[in-house]
């Protein structure tokens, strides 16, 4: 088998030397003290050609991670992420939880303040190595991660960094943790040799059992209302290729229920749009989809009849501690491969006049559902403030087909769909708020050619510390367009508040505690301040120009824009 053989000084640089080698070409970074033999190996890489992961340096390590996430969900490749130690690691937590239930694999690495106190090239030299070391550094994150490991010495490094990628990207895909002592990478390495290609690499996607894909067909063949509901299907775009021909070739509506991915091209004729609840007791047989929550109990449940399928490459989400949606078959498949096998089986069962009566069905159903919305978005164009539907329209308008949408909840996606496999990218279900406007700047380093929009609520844009992520879209040269639905609060607060005590004090309160967000900063002139186009819309007739404006500023003058667009309350 083929190896190859590098000259190199420490384990530093045979560790970068290793991550590019094995196609990890970013580097996500937020530094301290145990990265000195990293940027030493940086530094020579530059000097010497030899290949390494590029660095980019972010100064959170939210931003570290969420860049990493969006670069991720857009190219399907791992990214690395290094931060500082202990502390860096707790910072980063956040971003592990989003990307650990995005199924999103990501190489999380941290430092380790210096194993000894004196002696080796790397120890102790300054007075934190003392204090920032944990007894279980990875025990703050392990819940989040699906392998965590620290690098003993160079010897084994081959081993542990090819064990961690191809843990991490083995389906369903996640986060992987490895932390650095300092002695380590500092450490000599005379003559680095390793397998090229990879003799250790990822597992292949779970392919169905014969005979339940036989059980799921038979199941949906005897329904005379199946109902597909997904969230995720289109993190493999195949996958969303086969489910736009299975659904069309049964007639099967589908309803994207919080959708991290777009699952089915928005004019699909069997896209029933975001809601579930609306068919839910229609259903006689539900297809939940890679969709770890497909409706919420406590509102709406299909009948008790109704037959429930579950079908994914972790069909029991097995990392939820709790989650009871009946479940009389579960399908362990990756949907690209699942669903050409069920269409095939299904062709045996069902007879050309079921399809062709709930086809007639379907398009009465989407007539009405997108007649509602337009006649929703009629209503809402006037509004001032502006309502949240006006907006979603408008940034349809001005969105380039290839447009990548990054949603971090709330964008109505019924006013602003999308076509293309890959466009649009919604916020974990972990929902650790901060996202958004990293992930956006790490989609537009995986396609820079792309229009990357970022739409993000006021509180969720100051959760992703929008300082460091304005000057990182400087810094790296990553214009986004970052459109803030401004509505002054925690609506979410508000409306879980009023959800729970419909006739409660805080309902009858003008101001309830902990909702309000007064005295918000004027955003766009965060984002001038970096050098970006900022504006603030008030007016929903200036919307459309307003927006006109800010693509321009980020397509043709290639720099970030911010719209402050002030919305309407809950
Ligand atoms: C890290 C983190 N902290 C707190 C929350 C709880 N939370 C969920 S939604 C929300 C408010 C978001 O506000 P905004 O982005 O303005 O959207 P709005 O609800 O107003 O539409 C909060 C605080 C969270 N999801 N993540
Ligand atoms: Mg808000």
């Amino acid at each position: 088998m083929p190896r190859k053989e590098l000259a190199v000084d420490s384990v530093a640089e045979a560790y970068l030397a290793l991550l590019a080698e094995r196609g990890v070409e970013y580097l996500f970074a937020n530094a301290g003290t145990d990265f000195a033999p990293l940027v030493e190996a940086f530094a020579k890489a530059a000097r010497t050609g030899m290949p390494v992961p590029q660095p980019v340096l972010a100064t959170h390590e939210n931003l570290a991670f969420s860049m990493a996430h969006g670069y991720a969900m857009v190219t399907r490749r791992v990214p690395a992420v290094m931060v500082h130690v202990s502390v860096g690691t707790a910072n980063g937590i956040c971003g592990a939880l989003n990307a650990a239930r995005d199924n999103i694999p990501i190489l999380f690495t941290a430092g380790r303040s210096p194993l000894t106190e004196s002696g080796l090239p790397g120890a102790r030299d300054v007075y934190i190595h003392w204090a920032q070391e944990m007894f279980d550094q990875a025990g703050m994150l392990r819940e989040a991660v699906k392998w965590d490991y620290e690098l003993r010495n160079g010897q084994q490094l081959e081993t542990v960094i090819d064990r961690a990628l191809s843990v991490a990207t083995t389906a369903p895909g996640g986060p992987v943790y490895l932390s650095l002592p300092r002695e380590v990478l500092a450490a000599p390495l005379p003559g680095f040799s390793y397998d090229c290609p990879a003799r250790r690499v990822a597992a292949s996607p779970p392919g169905p059992d014969k005979g339940a894909i036989e059980e799921a067909a038979r199941l949906l063949a005897a329904a005379g209302n199946p109902l597909i509901i997904t969230a995720s299907a289109g993190r493999d775009p195949a996958a969303v290729e086969a489910l736009a021909d299975f659904a069309q070739r049964f007639a099967i509506p589908v309803v994207q229920h919080r959708p991290r991915h777009l699952c089915l091209p928005a004019e699909h004729p069997c896209h029933l749009g975001y809601d579930a609840g609306l068919y839910l007791d229609g259903a006689d047989a539900i297809l939940v989809l890679e969709c770890d929550v497909p409706w919420i109990p406590s509102l709406d449940a299909p009948r008790p009849e109704c037959r429930v399928i579950h079908l994914g490459v972790d069909p029991l989400f097995s990392r939820y501690p709790i989650r009871g949606f009946p479940c009389d078959l579960a399908v362990t498949g990756a949907a690209a491969l699942a669903l050409p096998q069920l269409g095939a089986a299904l062709d045996r069962h069902v007879t050309a006049s079921v399809v062709s009566e709930r086809r007639r069905r379907l398009a009465e159903q989407r007539e009405a559902l997108v007649a509602g919305w337009q006649k929703t978005c009629e209503g809402a164009a006037g509004m001032r403030p502006i309502h949240m539907a006006w907006a979603s329209a408008c940034i349809a308008r001005v969105k380039p087909e290839d447009a990548i949408i990054v949603n971090e909840y709330t964008l109505m996606q019924e006013h602003c769909g999308s076509n293309l496999p890959g466009s649009y990218f919604g916020s974990s279900t972990a929902s650790g708020l901060g996202w958004g406007g990293g992930a956006a700047l790490g989609a537009k380093l995986a396609a820079p050619d792309r229009l990357v929009i970022a739409v993000l609520g006021d509180g969720s844009h100051l959760f992703g510390n929008p300082v460091a992520v304005h000057h990182a879209s400087a810094m790296h040269k990553l214009p986004v367009l970052f459109i803030v639905m401004n509505n002054s609060m925690w609506g979410a607060v508000r409306r879980a508040t009023l959800g729970m005590y419909p006739q409660g004090e805080a309902a009858r309160s003008n101001k309830p505690p902990l909702i309000d967000l007064d005295e918000l900063p004027a955003f766009e002139q965060v984002c001038a301040a970096a050098g970006g186009y900022g504006e603030r819309v008030e007016d929903p007739a200036a919307l459309p120009a307003a927006l006109d404006r800010a693509v321009r500023a980020v397509t043709v003058e290639k720099r970030q824009a911010l719209l402050n667009v002030i919305c309407r309350g809950v």
